[in-house]
C-alpha cells in the first residue's frame, strides 16, 4: 500500500504591527498543507491574533477547506446572504443583480467580534477580498489582550469576575436607527446573554478585555452606571495604539480570532465602487 504523500510547502510567516497580527505569504490553497505548516500556521494564529493570507487565489471550495482545518464552520442565519451551494460561505457586498442585493450589505460597522451577542460566540472568521475598492472599505482590528494589560489597576478590579449584558433587543435601534424595530420573534431568537467582561482563551491561556457593539451594560451595577463604564472601556479599547487598520489587497484573506480582539468595517463610495468579501465563520466556546 502506498503511503500517501503531503506535499511540502514553504510558508513564510511575517509580524505586522509589533505582535498584533502575522502575514502568511506562499501559501499554495491548491497544495494539501501537511500537518507541521499547518501546526506553524495555527501558533501564529494564537500568538499574533490574526493572519493576513496574500496573494491566496482561492475556490470556494478551498476558502471552505482552509478554514476548516482551524475548526468547525458555522453556518450562518439567515441563510440567504450565503453563497448558493456553499451555505458556509457568507457573502458580504453592496452588488446587485437585477435588482437583487448578491449578499449582505453594510456588515460590520462599529466595534464588535462576531456572534458576540449569542451563548456561544464565533471563535473566528476568515473575511476574503474578491473585488475591493480602489479606496476606502479598510478593515480595522483592535487587539484586546493588549487592551485588557493596559487597564489601570482599579479598572481591572472593578470588571474582574463580572459580566456584560450583550442586548440585541436594547440596542438595534442605537445601531439600526434606519431599520425598522424588531419584531417579538426577532426577539425570541435573540434574547439577551452575559458574558465575562474578562475572558480566557482556551489556547493561548490570556486574558483579554471582551466587549462589543451590542454590550449594554454589567450585571449587578446600576444599568446607567453600567452603561457609562462600558463607554468608558469602548473609548480604552479603541485608542489607537491597539488598533490595525487592513487595507484590502486583492485576494488577501485574514483570519482573526473572535476572543481576544474587535473588528470595524469602514464605509467606502458606494456610488463609485463594488466590494465583494466571501466570509467563512468557526463555531466558538462559551466565553470563560
Ligand atoms: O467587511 C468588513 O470590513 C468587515 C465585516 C465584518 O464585520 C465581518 O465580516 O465580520
Ligand atoms: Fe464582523
Amino acid at each position: 500500500m502506498g503511503a500517501t504523500l503531503e506535499v511540502g510547502q514553504t510558508i513564510n510567516i511575517r509580524s505586522i504591527q509589533g505582535i498584533f497580527g502575522a502575514e502568511v505569504i506562499e501559501l499554495d490553497p491548491s497544495l494539501a498543507l501537511g500537518d507541521a505548516d499547518f501546526a506553524r500556521i495555527e501558533r501564529a494564529w494564537f500568538d499574533h491574533n490574526f493572519l493576513v493570507f496574500r496573494d491566496l487565489v482561492m475556490t470556494p471550495e478551498q476558502h471552505i477547506a482552509l478554514t476548516r482545518r482551524f475548526g468547525e464552520l458555522h453556518i450562518m442565519t439567515p441563510l440567504h446572504f450565503n453563497l448558493p451551494g456553499h451555505p458556509e460561505i457568507m457573502v458580504l457586498t453592496n452588488a446587485v443583480e437585477e435588482g437583487r442585493p448578491l449578499g449582505l450589505r453594510g456588515a460590520g460597522m462599529g466595534w464588535h467580534s462576531d456572534g458576540e451577542d449569542k451563548r456561544v460566540p464565533n471563535a473566528g472568521s476568515m473575511l476574503y477580498a474578491h473585488q475591493i475598492p480602489d479606496q476606502g472599505g479598510d478593515t480595522l482590528f483592535a487587539d484586546m489582550y493588549a487592551a485588557y494589560d493596559a487597564l489601570p489597576d482599579t479598572t481591572k478590579r472593578r470588571i474582574d469576575g463580572r459580566r456584560a449584558r450583550f442586548s440585541r433587543i436594547d440596542m438595534h435601534e442605537i445601531h439600526y436607527p434606519h431599520l425598522p424595530p424588531l419584531t417579538e420573534a426577532q426577539k425570541c431568537e435573540r434574547p439577551d446573554v452575559h458574558h465575562p467582561l474578562v475572558r480566557t482563551h482556551p489556547r493561548s491561556g490570556r486574558r483579554s478585555l471582551f466587549i462589543g457593539r451590542w454590550t449594554r451594560d454589567i450585571e449587578g451595577m446600576d444599568p446607567d452606571a453600567g452603561f457609562a463604564l462600558v463607554q468608558e472601556l469602548f473609548e480604552h479599547a479603541s485608542d489607537p495604539r491597539f488598533v490595525y487598520r487592513h487595507r484590502w489587497r486583492l485576494h488577501d484573506a485574514v483570519l482573526w480570532d473572535n476572543r481576544c480582539m474587535l473588528h470595524c468595517a469602514t464605509p467606502f463610495d458606494e456610488t463609485r465602487y463594488q466590494r465583494l468579501m466571501h466570509r467563512t465563520t468557526l463555531e466558538g466556546d462559551v466565553p470563560v
